[in-house]
């Protein structure tokens, strides 16, 4: 009988690809990049991932043929326009972040949604749109486009477009400026609907695990440092993000004490300024590299 193996879909090539297989690689999965181009092996575990389009990854998912995903919030969303979405996302993963925005040429008007009453908008995103428009109760024509969409306007196939944006560049390059936020969206775990097979349970359980941890540690520091006991609020107060940080008598001194934190994001060098200032002293910031929660 062969042992069952967990699925993990994944985009096989584009913008999700190197970061999704980062996160795989972090969690301390190997992969085995097979002949087989649709599916890769984990050599050190029973898992594969599954190579596709991201534009698939929800309907694998939900249809169970892989038991969990990697993709753009955009793209489920777009997939399951009425559906809970919570209840398919099991954590949201901090990379690929950005947004969908409604966009018009440099010298259109633009005052709100209600100036795109009665005109066209092109977009791949005719669901997220449609439900958007509806909800701000403008009538308009969407003009599904599958790629391209920045060049709708100068076409005269539209007046505006929906489109996706992460540094502004290609709206830039093509004379427009992006108006109203439709959707922000980032890169999510999501899975299927049914439970996982008991005998891949404890598999699936230390996935989601380690790719909470590769997640929360992203950009997380560690901080040591000393700290006179009269600043000791203020000092924990600058530090960013800590929670719960410890605090240990120093030998040989009564008035300081070492503080140590996890901190949840990064930790700049103004930062170090204001704690070198409000009295801190041997300050050490070090990098996190692993993190179970
Ligand atoms: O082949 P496949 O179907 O798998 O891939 P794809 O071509 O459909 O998607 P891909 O690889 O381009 O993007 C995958 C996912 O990355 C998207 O679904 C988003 O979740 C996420 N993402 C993050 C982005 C961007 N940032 C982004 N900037 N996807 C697309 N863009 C486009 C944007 O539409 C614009 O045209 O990149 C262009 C440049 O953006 P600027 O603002 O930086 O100039
Ligand atoms: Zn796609």
């Amino acid at each position: 009988m062969t042992t069952p193996r967990l699925r993990i879909a994944v985009q096989k090539s584009g913008r999700l690809a190197d970061r999704s297989l980062e996160l795989i690689a972090g969690a301390g999965l190997r992969v085995l990049k097979g002949v087989n181009e649709l599916l890769y092996r984990i050599e050190n575990q029973p898992i594969d991932l599954l190579r596709v389009r991201d534009d698939d990854i929800p309907t694998f998912v939900a249809d169970g043929v892989a038991e969990l995903g990697i993709v753009g919030y955009n793209v489920l969303a777009e997939h399951f326009p009425d559906a809970d979405l919570e209840s398919q996302i099991v954590q949201r993963l901090g990379f690929g972040k950005c947004t969908l925005k409604i966009a018009v040429p440099n010298d259109a008007v633009y005052e709100g949604p209600q100036s795109l009453e009665g005109k066209r908008i092109a977009t791949s995103y005719p669901n997220i749109l449609g439900k958007w428009l509806k909800n701000n109760g403008v009538n308009a024509t969407i003009v599904e486009m599958r790629g391209a969409v920045e060049v709708a306007p100068r076409m005269k196939i539209a007046h505006a477009i929906c489109d996706l944006v992460s540094t502004g560049a290609t709206l830039e390059a093509n004379g427009m400026k992006a108006t109203d936020l439709v959707l922000s969206s980032e890169a999510v775990l999501i899975k299927a609907p049914h439970a996982p097979p008991a005998d891949l349970e404890h598999i699936y359980d230390m996935v989601v695990h380690r790719f909470d941890g590769v997640t929360a540690s992203n950009g997380a520091k560690y901080v040591m440092l000393n700290a006179p006991r009269e600043h000791l609020d203020e000092i924990i107060r600058l530090i960013p993000g800590a929670d719960a940080p410890t605090i240990m008598p120093l030998a040989g001194r009564d008035d300081a004490v070492a503080v140590h934190a996890v901190c949840q994001e990064n930790v700049f060098w103004d930062t170090l300024d204001k704690l070198k200032s409000a009295g801190a002293s041997a300050i050490l910031v070090l990098p996190i590299e692993k993190m179970m929660r």
